[in-house]
């Protein structure tokens, strides 16, 4: 299988992130994209290319204009003000408050996010796009032909809706994907998100169709970020009922549980009759992912290729999280292993 991956992910390189109550150095940080190519690179899964640049159109069809204009203006506003460390918003709108954008900077944060741990550095918006190059050149490879195609992003996407960011994602690589599959031909896309966190970004995108089906499986938001979705009875509103499915499961579920969700994930995608699938290929189900609490092994990642394997499905693979440096491109290439080796 191809890799698209781009140099580009490297300007967003965040220093600190407020996790657990104290500024830390991010989790999400451009040695991940490193350690997967180069397992990419060493397995020879196939050839690396660089991706094309696409219309900014593309992303407008997931993302407010408004939302994306306040990306690319966002680390000039904030310099303008006299700082020149990353950017981080501090308070939110709450029950009772109002809901209209402020015009300072600080405000135009927290209006357009949901967390302080994703933070804006001078290079986020560039390497936010080229990470949206980087899924679509995915697609183009898919409607070229291919059967499957890995999109290797960075920062990742699955958190952030049609207008606003959070959970280290700015603009959602997966759904921009899914709607250009759409509007390239595919009358029907799914998306499975296999990250350790709900993909509550891609949820509320297409929450309201039935011609994108979201799947996730992930830690249960009773206990896990983003804490206020992603639990079992979100089956879509409007055109979309029924066309979205959660799998919550608790802290220190392992294979066992999370390979039975794939399963009847699967056969919710194949009664769908899909005609392309995006995975969200989050590898931060590991037992030794430091910021996650599932029990997945190394080994398992291949099972989880071969099983999506056997959908049949022309597939693209966006990459999402997965933190345990050392261990991620292992096991984010078992997966791209086992299902070339099935496919
Ligand atoms: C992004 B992706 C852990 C704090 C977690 C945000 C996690 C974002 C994950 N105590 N903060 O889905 O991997
Ligand atoms: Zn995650």
């Amino acid at each position: 299988m191809k890799t698209i991956y781009s140099e580009d992910h490297r300007l967003h390189h965040a220093r600190l992130e407020l996790i657990d109550g104290t500024l830390k150095p991010a989790v999400e940080m451009p040695s991940r994209a490193d350690t997967v190519l180069a397992r990419v690179r060493e397995v020879g899964l196939g050839s690396v290319d660089t991706p094309t640049r696409h219309p900014r159109t593309a992303i407008e069809r997931v993302h407010a204009p408004a939302y994306v204009a306040f990306l690319e203006q966002a680390w000039s506003l904030w310099t303008a003000t006299g700082r020149a460390h990353d950017a981080l918003p501090l308070n939110w709108p709450i029950r009772g408050f109002r809901g209209r954008e402020p015009e300072a900077i600080d405000g135009k944060l927290s209006y357009y996010s949901f967390d302080a741990g994703s933070p804006i550095t001078a290079g986020t918006w560039q390497a936010a796009i080229s990470a949206v190059d980087v899924a679509l050149t995915g697609v183009d490879v898919l409607n070229a032909g291919a059967r499957s195609v890995f999109s290797l992003c960075r920062p990742p996407g699955h958190h952030a809706a049609a207008d606003y960011y959070g959970g280290y994602c700015f603009l959602n690589n997966a759904a921009i994907a899914a709607q250009a599959l759409r509007d390239q031909g595919a009358a029907r896309v799914a998306i499975l998100d296999v990250d350790y966190h709900h993909g509550n970004g891609t949820q509320s995108i297409f929450y309201e169709r039935s011609d994108v089906y979201f799947l996730s499986i992930h830690g249960d938001p009773l206990q896990e970020f983003p804490y206020f979705l992603g639990y079992a009875d979100e089956l879509g509103e409007a055109s979309g009922q029924g066309f979205n499915r959660n799998y919550p499961l608790r802290w220190g579920s392992g294979f066992d549980l999370w390979s039975a969700a794939l399963k009847d994930a699967c056969k919710v995608i194949s009664d769908y009759r899909a005609d392309a699938l995006v995975v969200s290929l989050g590898v931060d189900t590991f037992e030794k992912d430091p910021i996650s609490q599932f029990k997945l092994k190394s080994p398992d990642y291949l099972e989880i290729g071969r099983t999506i394997a056997a959908l049949k499905l022309p597939t693209l693979f966006a990459m999402e999280g997965g933190y345990a440096v050392a261990e991620i491109g292992v096991n984010a290439v078992n997966v791209l292993s086992g299902f070339d080796e099935a496919a």
